[in-house]
């Protein structure tokens, strides 16, 4: 059975983008701006000047982008909803065109047999909060937070099932304050202190419990929630048991795993998180109960993986080393995009036995840019990316035969989008798309992919 590679029959194959990077329609039918929308037009920010004003035009295509989700044979779908659509000024008056645009698309996956999952926040937080108390560096936002998401909740519930309610809290705290310098992300502010970067992934994970509660409470069926964490995967060089040791060591502190996957997983930040940044004056500031509602509990934990971390065990400390990658090691088309697909195993593993997570877990995003480019036929033969899912995909199923609860993946993207600081010189989409006429194109990948969910293991 194991080296077909074949999945359990409810075995999750699904596809993921998020609002802002596909949806256009910046002024569209009352939205207002997000911080991506201010952060993209200043000069620099984006490597290329792009903004996602037109994007993928997706608002004005959901129903032909549907179709050729079903065409390939999708039956799961996970998407973003971007609070200044719902919440133009972030809290206060509900803008219900915003709200119509998501029913389209959610009538549209139901007509193609397609499960929606929805992500509640991507990034894309309303500029009104930024201007109003600058967003994520207050407590507030937690509130405003959960106040959307019982907003949503009550118009789209009946629609929807499975939530996720914020994706990769490092990458718009940690990458969006900056010491010293600007944030690379958006809202691209420069504070004084590390703690003050800290502070806001705090008040992201306090956002996250609220808004769990707010959507048990208000969703009108039995819905399954949980958090979209982008955790650093430590990956051992051998699978000794000392290196492995090493690893469950590592995990505590990679990236911002002791805080965001500690701390909702375990109701404590990780013991070497609060070594390593006590010793800095980095820890943030925790108010009494703060942690019992950063740990509510979750039927399910997402991680988006598209790399890792060579690890060792070494006689320091630590009890671990992390490694230095040689020159020449392989790599996709971005500086970060080391080839390393034993961490779409390493990562359920390590949630499950670092953090004692008895739930669901799925990876709700993996995937690559390549250079791609049409050939004399049309074609995008993306031999590289298929490479990778191909590589990955077998590390996820060696999770799933060894018995560790992965039970879904979402490749990343569905199609070609904006990539954040990139702009769409990055191609990360399984379907191809040429901006100038917003023509779809289904590259090998998908084809390619197509197969594994037609035949249900990685073919
Ligand atoms: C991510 C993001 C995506 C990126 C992708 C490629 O969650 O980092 O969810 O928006 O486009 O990861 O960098």
């Amino acid at each position: 059975m194991s080296t077909s590679y074949q999945f359990p029959a409810d075995f999750v194959w699904g596809a993921a983008t998020a609002a802002y990077q596909i949806e256009g329609a910046a002024a569209e039918d009352g939205r207002k701006p997000s911080v991506w929308d201010t952060f993209s037009k200043i000069p620099g920010r984006v490597k290329t000047g792009e903004t996602g004003d037109i994007a993928n035009d997706h608002y004005h295509r959901v129903e032909s982008d549907v179709a050729l989700m079903a065409s390939l044979g999708l039956k799961h779908y996970r998407f973003s909803i971007a609070w200044p659509r719902i919440l133009p000024d972030g809290t206060g008056a509900v803008n219900e065109k915003g709200v119509d645009f998501y029913k389209r698309l959610l009538d549209s996956l139901a007509k193609h047999g397609i499960t929606p999952h929805a992500t509640l926040f991507h990034w894309d937080s309303p500029q009104a909060l930024e201007d109003r108390y600058g967003s994520w560096r207050s407590r507030r936002m937690a509130d405003d937070f959960a106040a959307y998401a019982d907003v949503v909740v009550r118009r789209l519930g009946d629609r929807i099932s499975d939530w996720m309610t914020i994706n990769e809290i490092p990458c718009f705290t940690d990458l969006g304050y900056g010491v010293g310098k600007p944030g690379v992300h958006a809202p691209g502010t420069q504070v004084a202190h590390r703690k003050e970067v800290l502070q806001t992934a705090h008040h992201a994970l306090l956002a996250h419990g609220k808004a769990v509660k707010a959507i048990r409470a208000a969703s009108p069926k039995p819905c399954k929630i949980g958090l979209v964490d982008c955790a650093g995967i430590p990956v051992p060089v051998t699978e000794s048991a000392a290196d492995i040791a090493a690893v469950k060591r590592a995990f505590q502190d990679q990236w911002l795993n002791g805080m965001v996957t500690f701390g909702a997983l375990t109701g404590r930040y990780s013991e070497l998180f609060l070594t390593h940044k006590g010793d800095k004056g980095e820890v943030p500031d925790i108010a009494p109960g703060d942690l019992e509602i950063i740990s509510q509990p979750l039927d399910r934990w997402f991680l988006n993986i598209y790399s890792g971390t060579w690890v060792r065990a070494a006689a320091n400390a630590d009890g671990y080393e992390l490694l230095d990658l040689p020159i020449g090691y392989p790599r996709l088309d971005m500086p970060w995009l080391n080839l390393m697909p034993e961490s779409l195993y390493w990562g359920p593993r390590l949630v499950r036995e670092c953090c004692g997570f008895q739930g669901e877990v799925m990876i709700s995003e993996n995937g690559c840019a390549a250079q791609d480019s049409i050939n004399e036929r049309g074609e995008i033969m993306d031999l590289d990316r298929v490479r990778y899912l191909r590589d990955y995909l077998r590390q996820a199923h060696r999770a799933v035969a060894e018995g560790y609860p992965l039970k879904g993946y979402f490749v990343w993207s569905l199609m070609d989008n904006f990539e954040w600081a990139w702009g769409y010189a990055k191609r990360f989409g399984i379907i191809y798309n040429i901006y100038e006429s917003q023509t779809r194109i289904p590259k090998q990948s998908a084809k390619w992919y197509a197969e594994c969910i037609r035949q249900n293991r990685v073919v």
